[in-house]
């Protein structure tokens, strides 16, 4: 049955689709579409069309599943086409997500009404892509040449009161949708011209003669669009709907597409729409597993990690019991999250009314009792298994029965920590990112007790404080930072060899990273897991420890640092390498980039092989989606483990091989990346 199918109300005939989940714009959506304006043609009696969709949301899209295989026509552009084209007014009723396709399905038809909640946005950027059927061309005549680059280079959707007010959409509907829809395609039925978007020209003059924008746009968002192919293309065909007739700049628009369509851009950024999806689901759970009832949350600890982790319960609307040991440090957090809050509002983001609510849910308090009514607690205490060990010891003597007791820890053995409770099957490890009420990523750390119905838990808040849950085994460091371990002892090796903190900088900048290994120690804090004993002078690291070299806080780390905090190459640094290159007598050579990519990053996909050989991550993709939301791997190159396939197995085996003897004696290749590598096999197809 096709899922597009219509009905008449008076002299309007209604084209509903009813396609789940997201009324992609597959191929059977896109003939049914193409049936029914045909069939409005036909009929003396249609006056006017209304095209609405059934379930969550208006088209949300090309069905991405379908990009990479043969095409079956009518192609969307040409479904677009004949909807402008129809002689009969098409009115779209908005709501949900009117995303890419099916945002140009909209622009396509001659009139579009939307409800407030609506979004409206061309997200094809984040796929790798721009949009194809049209939307560059006509998303400037109708919103602005301003407003379409801004759109579309971003992807980020825009609400619909703000669609309405750059003539996006012509009216706002409240109440019923359809019946608001009818009502508004009777009162045009009879308008002629049809106002077609493709035909209109007024919002281009404005670019015409200002013919610096693009430039401009392109400079202002040079950073954000660093490395990423598929905004420029976006800023060059809404380029060209300004400078070429309609119907060039339609075919600039679909050379463009085709080009980065077929790119490894876009193939990585769509496996990772894909990847992020799948990481949510966990298997071998027993079916119809229900999730805990999650009413209030607990936190344990004020600090920098203890505050984040609240705040992100208090935006999502969770009350949050916030315990700590000392009423300095509880007034510091509680401080801290305001100010916080108060800043985002100071940028727009947020209403005062807001930062009260979200302060309302807030219940600092030193009685560690208080958190007996919490559905779940979250302990981020001092990264040490002892005091981990008495603060859940704790909890399970106040905490009430079925409550989840969950750890941040980053590196220790949730099991041990499960261990010192009697109820080892309520635990759970949730990582948190710092600053962990920004980073989207939260590794949900899988005990060898957990019951399925926590992980469920776990994996359902995520999505209800917009966090990406992967889940992780339990091994030292988890995926993230296990996957760490490798990259930096190789990093402090080549030091040694003769590479420069700016030259392994440098290499994993140009790689897309938004900075290096040094660079991040000096953001984190050289002193991090340090142990803080100025006797015991071991590797550089301690050295700059015990110099006070801490990093940008101290104004000195790994690198040199003005009051701007702008970082410049460390003579100290140089000769305290110097010093250690003497002590551990190594000879001071010259170090390729591609020496640094083969013992820093191919490292790093070996050790994802390790994991997964292990069991540690479900799949190659978990890898991949920690990988870009927890440490700004570039998205696009899909993550470590999809780019080693693209790079191919069999170099990076080799590339380790060439560089064993120098891996020193703890480094151990990955059988799985062997077996694979020799098999013709991918990790992630
Ligand atoms: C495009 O339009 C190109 C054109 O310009 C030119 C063509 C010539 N296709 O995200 P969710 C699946 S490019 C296929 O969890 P939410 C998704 O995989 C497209 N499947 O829900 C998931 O499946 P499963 C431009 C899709 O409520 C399920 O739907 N459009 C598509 O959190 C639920 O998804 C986009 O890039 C799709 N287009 O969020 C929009 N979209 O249950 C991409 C979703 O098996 N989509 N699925 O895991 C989104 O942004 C979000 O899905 C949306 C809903 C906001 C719509």
């Amino acid at each position: 049955m096709s899922p597009i199918s219509t009905r008449r109300h008076d002299d309007v005939l209604i084209v509903a689709s009813n396609n789940p989940p997201v009324n992609a714009l597959g191929h059977a959506v896109r003939e049914g579409l193409v049936q029914a304006i045909d069939q409005a043609e036909a009929d003396e009696q249609v006056k006017a069309v209304v095209i609405i969709c059934e379930g969550n949301t208006f088209f949300a899209g090309a069905d991405i599943t379908e990009f990479g295989k043969p095409m079956q026509m009518p192609m969307l552009p040409i479904v677009v086409d004949r909807i402008e084209a129809c002689s009969k007014p098409v009115v779209a009723a908005i709501h949900g997500t009117a995303f890419g396709g099916g945002l140009e399905v909209a622009l396509a038809s001659h009139y579009r009404v939307a409800v407030p909640s609506a979004k409206l946005g061309v997200p094809e950027v984040k796929l790798g892509l721009l949009p194809g059927a049209g939307g560059t061309q006509r998303l400037p005549r109708v919103a602005g040449v301003g407003k379409a680059l801004e759109m579309a280079a971003s992807g980020n959707p825009i609400g619909a009161k703000e669609a309405y007010e750059c003539g996006l959409v012509d009216k706002l509907i409240e109440g019923d949708l359809e019946q608001h829809a009818v009502a508004f395609a009777h009162e045009v039925k009879d308008s002629r011209p049809l106002p077609k978007s493709s035909e209109r020209d007024e919002k281009l003059r404005e670019a015409r003669d200002n013919p610096g924008l693009f430039d401009e746009f392109r400079q202002a968002n040079a950073k954000k669009f660093r490395g990423f192919d598929a905004p420029e293309y976006v800023v060059r065909a809404i380029e060209a709907a300004v400078k070429a007739p309609y119907a060039e700049g339609v075919m600039t628009e679909r050379q463009l597409f085709m080009e980065l369509m077929s790119g490894t851009q876009a193939r990585a950024q769509q496996y990772f729409f894909f990847a992020e999806r799948k990481a949510s689901k966990i298997e071998g759970l027993p079916e119809n597993t229900q999730p805990r009832d999650i009413r209030r949350v607990g936190v344990i600890g004020a600090g920098t990690m203890g505050g984040g982790i609240s705040m992100n319960f208090l935006s999502a609307g969770i009350p949050v019991t916030m315990v700590e040991m000392a009423q300095d440090a509880l007034d510091r957090g509680a401080g801290t999250i305001r100010k916080n809050y108060e800043a985002t509002a100071s940028k727009g983001k947020m209403s005062a009314d807001q930062v009260g609510q979200a302060m309302g849910l807030l219940t600092p308090t030193l009685d560690f009792n208080a958190l007996s009514d919490c559905d779940l607690i979250i302990e981020a205490v001092f990264e040490n298994m002892d005091v981990k060990k008495e603060v859940f010891g704790r909890l399970d003597t106040i905490a009430k029965p079925g409550a989840i007791l969950a750890s941040n820890t980053s590196y220790l053995d949730i099991d041990e920590i499960a261990a010192s409770t009697s109820r080892p099957q309520d635990v759970v490890g949730l990582h948190f990112f710092s600053p962990a009420n920004i980073m989207k990523l939260l590794e949900v750390v899988r005990g060898a007790k957990t019951a399925p119905d926590v992980l469920v838990t776990a994996m359902q808040l995520a999505k209800r404080i917009r966090k990406v849950a992967v889940v992780a085994g339990v091994c030292y460091g988890f995926i993230g930072n296990r996957m760490l371990i490798p990259r930096q002892t190789q990093a402090m090796r080549l030091l040694l060899e003769g590479a420069t903190p700016e030259q392994v900088d440098r290499v994993y900048v140009e790689f897309g990273m938004p900075m290096g290994p040094f660079q991040m120690a000096d953001l984190a804090g050289v002193d991090i897991g340090w142990h803080r004993d100025t006797n015991r002078i071991e590797n550089i690291r301690d050295k700059l420890c015990a110099m006070d070299r801490w990093g940008q806080k101290k104004g000195a780390g790994f690198y040199d640092y003005d009051e701007k905090r702008r970082p410049s190459p460390s003579p100290a640094v140089a000769e305290v390498i110097e010093e250690f290159r003497r002590r551990e007598n190594v000879e001071k050579r010259e170090i390729s980039d591609q020496e640094i990519v083969e013992r820093t990053l191919y490292t790093m996909v070996n050790e994802g092989a390790l994991i997964l050989e292990g069991g540690f991550a479900q799949r190659a993709s978990d890898i991949d989606v920690v990988w870009v939301y927890g440490y700004g791997w570039p998205v696009y190159r899909g993550g470590p483990m999809f780019w080693a396939d693209t790079e191919g197995l069999p170099k990076i085996v080799e590339g380790i091989r060439r560089q064993q003897e120098r891996l020193g004696p703890d480094f151990k290749l990955s059988e799985l990346l062997v077996g694979k590598a020799g098999a013709g096999e991918k990790f992630t197809r």
